[in-house]
């Protein structure tokens, strides 16, 4: 069912070498408090990169003290917008220079393809770092009109110390996410990195220092969830927390906020976004788009395009294209030019992959393509294809997070939208149509944070990215991510001459 294996027996060397393993507090590199580490591991074989210092709660408490006195004591918040501004245009200049270097980290710790963060992941951390440079200095208040002889003035100022936590499957973009926006309105942070991929976060904030931040503005805690995170959620001096990760973790951190000291949180959780195929569609293309939108980074997108639904007259001749699709595509070591598919992150998501991908055989889906582990080493899967897929079952259901595309068929149009809002995600949702009604009737019926119409995966530093229902709270990127980095404070003042 399978014939491009290209299975990795001998890894490819990385073209780049592992020199920050240390916990980030207050501009210095140091070792955990407990003196721990925790290895992290190649994808490609199971072995082990580097031991990374292993944060917990008393380097999350010193990290929240180098923060907080940045934040209180300044100088970072009390700066012009210029002046970080500059900052974070340098910043983007040195990541840019390191571009290579950071793309073989990400490689290695994480599994994509090589030629992809170099070329769309690290340019888009260059190009996000540019766009929050840009609002640095444009982030202002208003004075209002109001009843009464009052003068009001509202202040938009930094939020404070923002705790965040980020995940695995994009560590530079996520960084980028979130620190971006921080910094650009004057905020000191604690950013948590996920327990499989702590390397490129250590890198790019060493750059980020070589720059000019002021030593404390931007901690960094390598470590695991249930410890360093929910130390860093629940802690009384964390004025905001923002999350990305899983629905079923979003609730914990969500719960362990309100807790303590109710800090405000924004979440970017799970999905299982439709991909919605009409009959007036160009087939080829809907195929190649459908394809790139499940399997892109190995499936392991919270925006995945997890549910193609496809309408009936166009079902089989999808079905068989796709299967096609599947078939070539290219899956081996990363590092490898021309590769399309490295490994999933780890065992636990490789097991969890290959649950589902048994769960869709059991309830009766046809298994078009894959189905298997590719090699004996790592956590390669084969990209995988089910057709006559049910709403009800499993893979139709929950996030699979890995390269199995679940094909569903449609006859009608208020059937589909009915179908594509029956889910408790909505993050996202593709249309492929050229009808323009269609796909203005969709566009607004979908309950989706984003919909792609005849494309998918556009991710610009300008549009806002979240969650309907349980995909999340609150937007990144673009103008609505800065909101979640102030506060807003009133300011009224009699006017002994109302006249003037
Ligand atoms: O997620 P977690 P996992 C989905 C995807 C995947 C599943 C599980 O379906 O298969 O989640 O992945 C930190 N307090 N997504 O286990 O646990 C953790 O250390 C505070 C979708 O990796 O949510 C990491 O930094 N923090 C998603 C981060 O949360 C805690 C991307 C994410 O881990 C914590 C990743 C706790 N108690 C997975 N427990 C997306 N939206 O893109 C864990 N963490």
């Amino acid at each position: 069912r399978f014939s491009t294996a290209v299975a990795v027996e001998e890894p490819i060397t990385p073209p780049v070498q592992v020199h920050h393993t240390q916990l980030l507090i207050n501009g210095q590199f140091v070792d955990a408090a407990s003196g721990k580490t925790f290895p992290t591991l190649d994808p490609r074989t199971g072995e082990v990169i580097a031991h990374v210092a292993e944060g917990d709660v008393e380097d999350v408490n010193h990290a929240v003290a180098a923060a907080r006195k940045a934040f209180d004591e300044g100088p970072w918040p009390k700066m012009t917008g210029y002046e970080r501004s500059r900052i974070l245009l340098r910043f983007a200049d040195l990541i840019e220079k390191h571009n290579d270097e950071l793309a073989a980290l990400e490689t290695w710790d994480n599994g994509k393809p090589y030629e992809q963060a170099a070329n769309a992941e690290v340019p888009m951390l260059v190009r996000l770092m540019r766009y929050y440079a840009g609002w640095a200095d444009k982030i202002h208040g208003l004075v209002v009109p109001a009843d009464g002889p009052h003068h009001v003035q509202v202040l938009h100022e930094p939020i404070g110390v923002a705790g965040q936590i980020i995940p695995w499957n994009f560590p530079l973009l996520m960084f980028a996410w979130k620190v971006g926006p921080a910094l650009a309105c004057g905020n000191a942070i604690v950013l948590k990195t996920a327990e499989q991929t702590p390397l490129s976060a250590l890198y790019v904030s060493k750059l980020l220092h070589e720059a000019g931040i002021p030593e404390g503005v931007l901690n960094v805690i390598s470590g695991f969830g249930p410890t360093a995170g929910a130390a860093l959620a629940s802690h009384m001096e964390v004025d905001k927390l923002a999350f990305t990760g899983s629905t079923d973790t979003g609730k914990i951190v969500l719960e362990l906020a309100a807790r303590s000291n109710l800090k405000p949180v924004t979440l970017e959780l799970g999905g299982k976004s439709p991909m919605i195929i009409m009959d007036d569609a160009d087939v080829d293309h809907a195929v190649e788009l459908a394809h790139m939108a499940l399997f892109f980074n190995q499936g392991q997108c919270c925006c995945a395009g997890s549910r193609t639904f496809v309408h009936e007259k166009v079902y089989d001749e999808f079905v068989e294209k796709a299967k096609a699709r599947a078939l070539k595509r290219v899956v081996g070591d990363p590092f490898r030019k021309g590769v399309e598919q490295g490994p999933q992150i780890d065992e636990e998501q490789f097991n969890k992959i290959m649950r589902y991908i048994k769960s869709g055989v059991d309830s009766g889906a046809t298994l078009q393509a894959g189905g298997d582990r590719l090699g004996s080493k790592g956590y390669f899967i084969q990209p995988t294809i089910f057709s006559d897929v049910k709403d009800g079952m499993p893979i139709a259901q929950e996030e699979i997070f890995g390269p199995v595309q679940s094909i569903l068929k449609f006859s009608d149009l208020n059937e589909v939208i009915q179908r594509a809002n029956t889910t408790r995600y909505g993050l996202a949702a593709g249309v492929f149509t050229n009808n323009l009604d269609t796909a203005n009737t969709l566009m607004r019926a979908l309950r989706a944070g984003t919909v792609w119409i005849n494309c998918f995966d556009v991710f610009d530093a300008a549009i806002p990215f979240g969650g309907y229902k349980m995909s999340g709270q609150g937007r990144e990127k673009g103008i609505d991510s800065l909101k979640n980095y102030l506060q807003i404070k009133a300011v009224v003042t009699p006017l002994k001459n109302p006249a003037w």
